[in-house]
Formats: structure tokens, sequence, C-alpha cells
């Protein structure tokens, strides 16, 4: 990062002059995120940054991992060949949404093994969303609906987050998202227009428990978000966790309507001056106890990553021997000759 003449220079003259590189490297570095530039990985970063952006895709990246495993639960059980190769492909798409934000983060400088590590040990988190269970199949049109329908809004504007990898690769997820939302709201229409009484009454079931859990998924309320007004100030973060979700309900009303379920909000009503919906009271209790360890499914999803961690433990072991053998043969040949 610094040049060797300030490296030959004395000691005591160094602080002075790296720090007068580093204002002006800081200096340049907000004047391209004020003009709206990107910033790429081999660009100059203040710290703060880099961390911050780490943090937030990592733990993306975990979500998607972990998402995985509420729906890959029903693959086997999917009513229809039609709907089981739909889930199939969702699943894999979520795998592959884990793998783009994984590459995204190790940019910056963070090994995917510090990544897993970090999520193993329960010190990265991951979405509060994927701690709640899928009891029935309505819950799995009911996530696709919900659960990617929210993950679409606070997506979206990641396409033109400042740090260009995470935007790179945020562009080619939300266009998979869009599919995820469409065939669970799909699956979900399908029971309601032509399925039996206690179809329809398993699609508000699913509703009843989803709901409040998919709005909490936008993070705590603005005045109470420690990162977000240096993530906006970045262009980490384009958008507000509030505004964002208040953009999800104004949806999820005309969707809920189309769809012929009550969403379980009794003071949820349009507010004319507003021009959107007022809401009722979020228990934010649930959400930091679930976000703290303590949901419905915490324990049994952080095992289940923790297994297959462990089991993949040959994979790993063979890749790595296969690469050690290929490397020595390459050098062999140049030894002999
Ligand atoms: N769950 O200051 P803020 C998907 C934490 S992908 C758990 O507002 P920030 C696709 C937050 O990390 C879903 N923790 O934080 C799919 C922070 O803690 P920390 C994931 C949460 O980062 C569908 C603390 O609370 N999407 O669904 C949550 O500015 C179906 C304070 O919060 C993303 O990750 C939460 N819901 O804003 C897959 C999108 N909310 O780290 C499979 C990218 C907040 O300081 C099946 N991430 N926290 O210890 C973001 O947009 C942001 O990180 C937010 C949080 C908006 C999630």
């Amino acid at each position: 990062m610094y040049t060797q003449a300030m490296d030959s220079m004395p000691t005591e003259a160094k602080p002075t002059l790296r720090s007068a590189e580093e204002l002006q490297l800081q200096q340049r570095f907000d004047a391209r995120i004020d003009d709206g530039q990107f910033i790429e990985a081999k660009d100059w970063m203040p710290e703060h940054y880099r961390k911050t952006l780490v943090r937030q895709i990592s733990q993306h990246a975990h979500s998607e991992i972990v998402g995985m495993l509420p729906e890959g639960n029903w693959i086997s059980r999917a009513p229809t060949l039609k709907r089981k190769a739909i889930l199939l492909a969702k699943v894999q798409d979520e795998a592959g949404h884990g793998l783009y934000l994984y590459s995204a983060a190790e940019t910056l400088g963070t090994s995917r093994d510090e990544m897993f590590e970090a999520l193993h040990s329960g010190r990265a988190k991951y979405s509060s969303i994927f701690n709640y269970p899928t009891l029935t199949w309505a819950d799995i049109g009911t996530v696709g609906w919900l659960v990617d329908g929210a993950a679409i809004m606070n997506q979206v504007p990641i396409c033109r987050c400042s740090y260009a990898p995470y935007a790179r690769a945020m562009v080619r997820i939300c266009r998979e998202e869009s599919f995820h939302q469409r065939q669970g709201f799909d699956a979900l229409l399908t029971m309601m227009r032509g399925g039996t009484e206690a179809q329809k009454a398993m699609v508000q079931d699913a509703v009843n428990r989803w709901w409040w859990p998919s709005i909490m998924m936008f993070g705590p309320p603005d005045d109470q978000s420690p990162n977000s007004e240096q993530s906006m100030r970045w262009g980490i973060k384009r958008v507000s966790n509030d505004t964002l979700r208040q953009k999800f309900i104004d949806a999820a009303v005309d969707q809920a309507k189309v769809l012929g379920v009550t969403l379980p909000d009794p003071d949820l009503k349009w507010n004319e001056q507003r021009q959107s919906h007022d809401f009722g009271a979020i228990d934010w209790s649930e959400f930091f106890s679930v976000v703290g360890g303590d949901g419905p499914c915490n324990r049994e999803r952080l095992a289940a990553r923790v297994k297959a961690w462990e089991d993949g433990a040959w994979v790993r072991d063979a890749a790595s021997a296969h690469a050690q053998k290929q490397a020595a043969k390459a050098v062999a040949p140049r030894q002999a000759a």
C-alpha cells in the first residue's frame, strides 16, 4: 500500500506522512462514493468499509445456504412431479446465490474457511427468517411468496451497492429471486382457487405464521439500526429498513387480495394521507430473541450446517490431495529438463 520511498524514511517521519497519504486516499474514496462510482476489489477502501461489507455479504451468503434447509426439507414430499422439479431448482439456485456471495466476500480478503468458521461457531448471523419451521406444503408456497418477496424488495437496491463485486452478484441473484417469488405465489394460488377447504385453511395458517417474521426480515426499525447511517452514507445500503418494509407491506396487501387470504394484522389499513398502509406493532422482542439464537429452529439449523461441513471433510481432503499431486506433476518435468 505504501511506497518504498516512504518506507526508507526515518521512523519518526512515517506516521505523519502515512496519515497524509491515507487522508488523500480517504478523500478520493469519499469523492468517488459521492459521485456514485463503483469501488472495485483492488481499489483502496477504508478498513471499516471493508469490514462492513464482509459482515453484510458473508451474512447474506450464510442466509442463502441456511435458507436451503427449510425448503430442502420438502423436496421429497412435494405433491406433484412439476412442483418437485421447481422446488429442486429453487433450492439449487439458493446454493448458487450463496456461492456467488462467498466469492464476492472473498474479494475483500476474507477466506471462505474463515466465513464458515464464523457461521459454525455461532459468531456470524444469518437471516432470522430461516429459524422458523416449514410445517406443511403451504409453508413452501408462503416462503416463496413472502420470504422471497421480501428478499427481492431488499436486494434490488443492492444491485446498485457501491461495492461492484457485490452489486454484480446481486444482479444475477435478483433475476432468479423473482422466479422464486412467482413459483411460491403460483403454488398458493393453485390451492386457493382449485383446492379443498382444508387446503385453503392450510394456506391461511401458513400465512398467519409467516407474515410477522417476514416483515421482521428487513431488520430493526431505522432508529434502532446501528449500521444503517454509515452503510447508507457509503452506498452499501440504498434504502432504509423501514422504507423497504413499508414498500413490501404495500405490495403484499394487494397480492393477498388476489390470493384470497387475510394478512394477520387487524391494524392493517390504507392511510390516504401517507398513500401507504398503516400496520400494527411489530414484536421486536421476538426478532431479537431469534437473532440471539433462541428461535424455534436455531439449534437445528446450525447443527445441520456443522454436520454438512464435517461430513464433507473427506471431499475437501481428496480435493487438496489431488491439487498437491497436480502441482507436484507440474514441477517434476521442469526439474527433469
Ligand atoms: N436476521 O443495523 P442493522 C433470502 C442484524 S436472503 C438476522 O439494520 P444492517 C433469500 C444485523 O446483521 C435473506 N439478523 O444491520 C432466500 C445487525 O447485526 P450485526 C438475507 C439481522 O446490516 C429466500 C443488527 O441486526 N438477506 O432470503 C436481521 O445495516 C428463501 C442490526 O441491524 C440479506 O442478507 C435479520 N433479518 O441491515 C434464501 C440481504 N436484520 O451484523 C433461501 C443483505 C438485521 O451488526 C430461501 N443484507 N439483523 O451483528 C442487508 O440488506 C442488511 O444486512 C439487513 C440488515 C437489512 C439484513
